[in-house]
């Protein structure tokens, strides 16, 4: 496990180390209001990761396929605001990493529990690559893959840790990527879990 640094991915480790607790209590109301589910992917497995999201638009996945939605589906309402401390965190990470501007209008937030991973993929949902994608970390360590433009290039690991926060566009906007199986462990903050936050300009 080793630093990278790829034409267009950041890495900003630690970021968001300090303001955890408070991270994880805007989590906890979005999730109040918008549950974790686990949703099938077109082909009808159910992912191991569960998900929710809150902002103008939330990533859903059913047997029609993947698309963003201004409303979630299980309460056919609105998703939750994007928390304050979400947006802010968000854009001084992406200014860190040289994407000044960002404002994201959807975050994704996802729930690994020891054995979850999630597939090798690349985020081609939203409308507009110009934008980056800003990735927070909170919990357990998880090894993430990051590989190439093309599915068969071979993928970097990256170990992610609580704070952690990674960004990337440009060039590596479309890079493959995925999460290896989430190892067992006891976080002090979140315990046997690992959440990921990925806010996104989807609209
Ligand atoms: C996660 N989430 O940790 C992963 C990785 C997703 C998703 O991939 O679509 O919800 S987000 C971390 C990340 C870091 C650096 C680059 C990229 C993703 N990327 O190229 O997409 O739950
Ligand atoms: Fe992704």
């Amino acid at each position: 496990l080793f630093p990278v640094s790829t034409p267009g991915l950041t890495q900003l480790p630690g970021f968001a180390r300090g303001e955890e607790e408070a991270l994880l209590a805007a989590v906890e109301a979005v999730i109040a209001m918008a549950p974790w589910r686990q949703v099938v992917t077109p082909g009808g497995k159910p992912m191991s990761v569960h998900m929710s999201n809150c902002g103008a638009a939330g990533w859903v996945s059913d047997r029609r396929g993947y698309r963003y939605s201004a409303v979630d589906p299980l309460s056919e309402r609105s998703w939750p605001a994007m928390p304050g401390c979400f947006a802010r965190l968000a854009a001084r990470a992406a200014a860190a990493a040289g994407f000044a501007g960002f404002a994201p209008d959807a975050c994704l937030i996802n729930l690994y529990e020891p054995g979850a991973r999630m597939a090798l993929h690349q985020d081609r949902d939203e409308v507009d690559f110009s934008a980056p994608i800003v990735s927070l970390s909170l919990g357990l360590p998880a090894v993430f893959l990051w590989g190439g433009a093309a599915r068969a290039d071979k993928a970097a690991r990256i170990e992610l840790h609580s704070g952690d926060v990674v960004a990337w566009g440009g060039a590596a906007r479309l890079n493959f990527h995925g999460v290896l199986p989430l190892r067992e462990g006891v976080h002090p903050l979140l315990g046997r879990r690992r959440i990921n936050l990925t806010f996104r300009k989807a609209l």
